[in-house]
């Protein structure tokens, strides 16, 4: 399938790299900034920026660093050399079968007036991992606005599995921790900022190593906390470019045509792409259409070349008239912003591109 790659690339990508955020603390590093939530608060824009870091590596050694029962970070050594440790995956390291993150994240608020330029603003603390669901780091944080609360459903990650969990706030200063709302293994779970017909919806995406796969799956949910009815809704189609996984990025956009979600999807050679699904408005368990090539791939070479090379990844957005502008991460090291046009992309879908 030729590439009918949409994205306008803002000219002065990448708007965010890790040279302009101080670590969390003196002994680490800043590795990556990943996969922001988008939300507007007081006027100004505002990522929730995912921040991974390790501390600064020694010579044939690989350090990694994970937050103890006592809520402490700890550092873990392995020699490069021991035949039980692979760090073939530069994300996921494992020892003798054991799986260990090779970064830590933790949530960081920057705020902008113009969406290009932005800066951490005095008096809005990160959001750091808490408790043991929680010690090898948060991530990927979706912000929905929801009848003027803002809920954030990120990735929990610990040696006990993968969840979904949330917190809301009003004010970004105080946090309420609603636990885990979606338990292992799931992630990318984006929240619909309307109730449809009484019910609140999330899409969501377990994963299973044997039967099933990386899919999309809708669930509802009468107060926000506890879903239901769980249904798959997407599933990744092999020899395309989501053969592998595929994951729902931020809040459904509401459009005359249905619910359009962007996705990622990505093939087993780990190149992460960008793509379109389409709800019906009534009842979003039903899908309408679904791009067949990629609406966004990584081209330019920060989207090439970096930390993990070959990948967008976006979880965030802000949507003015016909204009979804995203905010994404471009190898899974720096943050980027770019423009698509939501007539083009239900243009695209009706075509059957
Ligand atoms: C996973 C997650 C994302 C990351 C992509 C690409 O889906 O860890 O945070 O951006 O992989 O590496």
């Amino acid at each position: 399938m030729p590439s009918v790659d949409m994205m306008k690339r803002h000219p002065e990508n990448p708007i965010l790299v890790p040279t302009q955020v101080k670590p969390s603390m003196l002994e680490m590093q800043i590795e990556c900034l990943l996969n922001p939530g988008v939300f507007r608060f007081k006027d100004k824009l505002w990522l929730l920026v995912r921040v991974a870091e390790r501390p600064v590596q020694k010579e044939g050694q690989t350090t990694l660093p994970i937050y103890n029962a006592s809520g402490e970070i700890e550092l873990i050594t392995f020699d490069n050399n021991d035949p039980k440790f692979d760090d073939s995956d530069k994300r996921v390291f494992s020892y003798d079968g054991v799986d260990y993150l090779s970064t830590l994240s933790h949530l960081r608020l920057f705020s902008s007036d113009d969406g290009v330029h932005f800066s951490e603003e005095e008096g809005y603390d990160p959001i750091l991992p808490l408790g043991e669901q929680e010690s090898f780091g948060i991530e990927d944080c979706r912000v929905s606005e929801i009848e003027e609360t803002y809920y954030l459903t990120y990735t929990k990650v610990s040696p006990m599995g993968v969840g979904v969990g949330l917190i809301t706030t009003k004010d970004w200063k105080t946090f309420d921790r609603k636990g885990m709302i979606i338990p292992p293994h799931n992630k990318d779970c984006a929240l619909f900022e309307e109730a449809i017909n009484g019910k609140y919806y999330a899409l969501h995406r377990p994963s299973s190593p044997t039967i099933g796969g990386n899919y999309i799956w809708i669930a509802h949910s009468p107060d926000l906390l506890h879903w239901g009815n769980h249904r798959c809704i997407a599933t990744t189609r092999q020899g395309h470019w989501d053969s592998a996984r595929i994951g729902a990025g931020a809040a459904p956009i509401k459009t005359s045509e249905g619910w359009l979600e962007i996705y990622h999807g990505a093939n087993e050679d780990n190149r992460y792409c960008l793509g379109a699904l389409l709800m019906d408005l009534q009842d979003p368990t039903k899908v309408i259409a679904r791009s067949v090539a990629p609406i966004v791939e990584p081209l330019a070479d920060y989207e090439k070349t970096g930390f993990f090379g070959n990948v967008v990844f976006t979880n965030g957005h802000i949507v003015e008239r016909d204009t979804i502008t995203i905010y994404y991460g471009a190898s899974d090291e720096v943050i980027c912003n770019g423009q698509l046009s939501i007539n083009a992309i239900l243009t695209s879908l009706k075509q059957g591109q």
